[in-house]
């Protein structure tokens, strides 16, 4: 119930009086959330096709991740790494036996853990590769997301994500994604090349695929130039893609492995770098670190989120209901005039459609989908993302896909 009794303009004049105007959020304020759900302050029930971007892979309030997190947080929440804890080593041990590494890194945000892979792949060129200092260079790809600090946002293409926040950090290089070649032609050019990081699905960039092949070819060429192949599977790990990892598609095993979101089912933030000694070993005591990284609370809720992910099967789960939500959507494409074409893997995937004449039209079509009883919002302008935690059945899957195709046809 909405115990702030507050109306939802309220409650939305009140983000809007002291919030920094930092999102645009659909006019929706929701209150309660259970499983594939959501509730408004005003007890209008959705479809949540969003997921928090993923970070919801269990259904919203999973009840054993809930207890595992009500349980600790009577217990002890913060120790800083100052002294070991109770559930630290269990949950490392858990970890990255259930991911195939030696080591994990336990940070808290996805930008936290990216910028930790950035750190850790410099070093690692300086004092095993070999590199002279600072000249450590990392290729990126472009229309990457990959979070929202100063050094993350200074490769990124993107005016809004790095517009105005000037003067970056040097030592990336930006090529095509899905374009092996493009990786093999900066490999051979150059000498100073530390790592290659990729998000094996570019998440916002609208659920952009690449083809068969082309996570395998980087991996490989990274490893025939001695550079290491870094994954940031924050948004396409943890079942999201029908896979455990995006990158198990193509039997890849990232030198560095990059995990968020999920990796609490949406309760806590959580993250990790996962990499094997050889590589982790260069993190000496007192040479990196964060006040919550690898606090009780969030090892425990953890180890819970990825026992979801495996006793539920959602990743297979995934696949199944991914494969049966792209085929409609594909049925719908055929016939319609705004929906052009469907893409993604597993559970993410992101409708494009036509707005010609009709600049917002995505926007409006999630407006309506809002209206209609669907949470999903635009990625760039003419691309919804469709994300519903893993845990829909398919018979609610079935029903959204109604709600979009009937959607969709009111604008036809
Ligand atoms: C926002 C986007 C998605 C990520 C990948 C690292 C991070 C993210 C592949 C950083 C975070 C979030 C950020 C959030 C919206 C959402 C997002 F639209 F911004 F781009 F999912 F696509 N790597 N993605 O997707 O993790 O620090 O946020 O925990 O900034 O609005 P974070």
């Amino acid at each position: 119930m909405n115990n702030s009794k507050l109306t939802a303009s309220e409650l939305m004049e009140l983000e809007n009086k002291y919030g920094a105007h930092n999102y645009h959020p659909l006019p929706v304020v929701l209150d309660r959330g259970e499983g594939v759900f959501v509730w408004d302050v005003d007890g209008k029930k959705y479809y949540d096709f969003l997921s928090a971007y993923s970070a919801v892979n269990q259904g919203h309030c999973h009840p054993k991740i809930i207890n595992t997190l009500m349980e600790q947080a009577q217990k002890l929440t913060l120790t800083s790494r100052a002294f070991y804890n109770s559930q630290l080593g269990l949950y490392e041990e858990f970890v990255t036996q259930y991911f195939g590494y030696e080591k994990v890194l336990p940070m808290n945000t996805g930008a936290e853990a990216v910028e930790t892979a950035i750190k850790l792949c410099r070093k690692w060129s300086y004092e095993k590769k070999g590199l002279a200092e600072n000249s450590a260079q990392i290729i990126v790809c472009e229309n990457n997301f990959h979070g929202r600090t100063t050094t993350i946002v200074s490769f990124s293409v993107d005016p809004d994500a790095c517009n105005h926040y000037g003067p970056f950090t040097p030592g990336f290089i930006i090529i095509p994604f899905n374009n092996a070649d493009a990786l093999e032609k900066v490999l051979k050019e150059n000498q100073h090349i530390a790592g290659f990081m990729v998000e094996p699905i570019q998440g916002e960039a609208g659920a952009y695929v690449p083809d068969d092949g082309y996570l395998k070819k980087c991996y490989d060429l990274c490893h025939q130039y001695n550079v290491l192949f870094i994954a940031d599977e924050v948004q396409t790990g943890i079942g999201r893609t029908g896979k455990l990892l995006a990158c198990d598609y193509e039997h890849v095993h990232p030198d560095i492995l990059i995990l968020g979101k999920a990796l609490s089912g949406g309760v806590y933030p959580v993250s990790a770098v996962l990499s094997d000694n050889e590589i982790m070993e260069v993190f000496q005591p007192g040479q990196h670190g964060s006040t919550f990284g690898g606090n009780p609370m969030a090892a425990a809720v953890a180890i819970s989120a990825l026992e979801v992910i495996r006793d539920e099967k959602l990743a297979e789960k995934a696949f199944v209901l991914g494969e049966m939500f792209r085929k409609e959507m594909n049925g719908l494409c055929k016939t319609s005039k705004i929906a052009s074409f469907v893409r993604g893997k597993g559970l993410l995937n992101a409708l494009v459609i036509n707005n010609e004449g009709h600049k917002n039209l995505a926007w409006d079509i999630c407006l309506k989908l809002l209206e209609n009883g669907l949470l999903a919002k635009p990625t760039h302008t003419n691309i919804i993302r469709f994300a519903p935690p893993l845990v829909i059945t398919e018979k609610q899957l079935f029903e959204c896909v109604d709600i979009i195709k009937n959607t969709i046809i009111e604008f036809e």
